[in-house]
């Protein structure tokens, strides 16, 4: 079996070639088509993050702190800590030997403005968000070595935006978006029912990650005096749990504990289910343990579901262009037609109408052929550009009044790029040659099959 530093080694490759693919084969194309406005891998280029939120008080720093192996957070019953914060490691190591410390601190204020992390989009949750905002770097925290963790705020009941100063639930999508692993907690005091925990389950995750991203965690179990009382607050969190999203099935559940957190470590042995569910423990350090791979999986995906989109923009504007390049010959033709029929009838009159003076034939044909340069002219830089206009926003309408086709996938690609098609219209795009369009749909269409195939088959070949 190969050594956790050589694993930790292949999965650094792989993450950079991704990561070089993004860089400097899709972000261009998409800037250049103006899907985004900032570098798609911006986002991406730190390292994999899990993010917990919760009820206040449902044992996520205590959890925090047990994953860590000291006290870096704060702890308490009452919803004492109403931070966010980010911990991660240290470049250099602990002052002494063998411990863990917390050798740097910061706000969000400086946090917010450094393009080396990727928390500029909570800029605009204001100067609130960001004295509740901090950074954390903690030395000898192996844990910490690949992985950043995000504990947040409890959730609360009576709380409204007001109070918070800032939107919780705008901050929470912005950080399940850029992590790689949603844990949220329950316990047996709390199994659910909370207004801001309904709107996050609801709707805030489902439109920030993925599914399979989201973990439920019952925690605090060993409160629980009896089995039967923990199946009654497992069966409780169920039916909450379905009613918040709105799923049917019952989604995967863990349940653990702090050991830290038990006053008497005897409780254990009075308490055998305890034992039994030991495994669940295992099983969600795991989990987060293997953030790090999951997070190529997550950045293949990011591969393809951009390419995706960004190959189909650049396939509607080659529409869009082959059209238009099609019609400015047509109406350059038909204008230079209509204007050299004008000179002509203009020469034929003059010729004709001054054949018994003096001027000659050559002043007729030298006439014309300037009234036709000059309407070719006007027609050029009027009437051209005005039916060029109405012709571009005949295309808008298009696209406005398009009904999506094809597959499910390929109908759900064009509701999720149609605002972006709109507006790159409305200012004027596409300016690109065909040609180049065309270069570009080519290079999505490799990102998206071959290079997210061949990723794949890298990421299979870890381990
Ligand atoms: N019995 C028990 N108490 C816990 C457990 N986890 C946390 N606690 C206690 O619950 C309280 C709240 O924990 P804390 O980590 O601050 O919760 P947070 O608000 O979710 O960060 C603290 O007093 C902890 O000691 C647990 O698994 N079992
Ligand atoms: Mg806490």
């Amino acid at each position: 079996m190969p050594s956790k530093m050589t694993r930790n080694k292949q999965i650094e490759t792989v993450r950079k070639e991704i990561l070089y693919l993004i860089e400097k084969r899709l972000s261009p194309i998409a800037m250049r088509v103006r899907y985004t406005s900032i570098p798609l891998e911006s986002k991406m280029k730190w390292k994999p993050t899990v993010l917990l939120i919760a009820n206040y008080s449902s044992g996520k720093s205590t959890y925090i702190n047990e994953l860590v192996g000291t006290k870096v957070q704060q702890t308490g019953q009452a919803p004492t800590d109403d931070d966010f914060t980010v911990l991660t490691s240290a470049e250099k190591p602990p002052t002494v030997e063998g411990t863990i410390e917390v050798t740097e601190e910061r706000e969000g204020k400086v946090l917010f403005y450094d393009p080396e992390f990727p928390f500029e989009d909570l800029q605009r949750h204001g100067d609130k968000l960001a004295s509740h905002f901090r950074f954390k770097k903690v030395a000898g925290a192996s844990i910490l070595e690949n992985i950043a963790l995000i504990d947040t705020p409890g959730m609360i009941d009576a709380v409204t935006e007001y109070d918070r100063g800032y939107d919780y639930q705008e901050t929470i999508k912005d950080l399940a978006q850029l992590s790689d692993l949603v844990l949220i907690f329950f316990d047996p005091h709390k199994a659910g029912t909370i207004r801001e925990s309904y709107t996050s389950l609801r709707e805030t995750i489902p439109q920030a990650t993925f599914e399979d991203r989201v973990v439920f965690i019952m925690n605090r179990i060993d409160e629980c005096n009896h089995l039967e009382d923990l199946i009654r607050v497992y069966g409780t969190l169920c039916w909450n749990l379905s009613q918040m999203t709105g799923r049917k099935d019952i989604p995967r559940i863990l349940m653990t504990y702090s050991k830290s957190a038990l006053e008497d470590p005897r409780l254990e042995e009075d308490k055998p289910f305890l034992q039994y569910l030991s495994n669940q423990r295992n099983e969600l350090y795991q989990l987060i343990e293997t953030t790090t791979r999951h997070r190529l999986d997550h950045l293949v995906s990011f591969i393809e579901y951009h390419a995706a989109r960004v190959g189909k923009i650049t396939e509607i504007f080659q529409g869009i262009r082959k059209r238009r390049n099609y019609r400015t010959i047509r109406w350059s033709l038909s204008g230079l037609l209509a204007t050299l029929i004008a000179g002509s009838l203009i020469g034929i009159y003059i010729d004709v109408t001054t054949a018994f003076g003096s001027s000659s034939e050559t002043a007729a044909v030298a006439t014309g052929l300037a009234t036709a340069a000059a309407l070719y002219g006007v027609w050029n830089i009027f009437v051209y550009r005005v039916i060029l206009q109405s012709y571009h926003n005949r295309e808008i309408e298009k696209i406005k009044t398009g009904k999506p086709q094809g597959s499910a996938l390929e109908q759900e690609i064009w509701v999720s790029i149609q605002s972006t098609v709109i507006e790159a219209l409305e200012n004027g795009y596409p300016r690109e040659s065909l040609s180049n369009l065309r270069k570009e749909q080519q290079q999505c269409q490799e990102l998206k099959v071959d290079a997210a195939q061949r990723l794949r088959e890298a990421i299979r070949h870890i381990d």
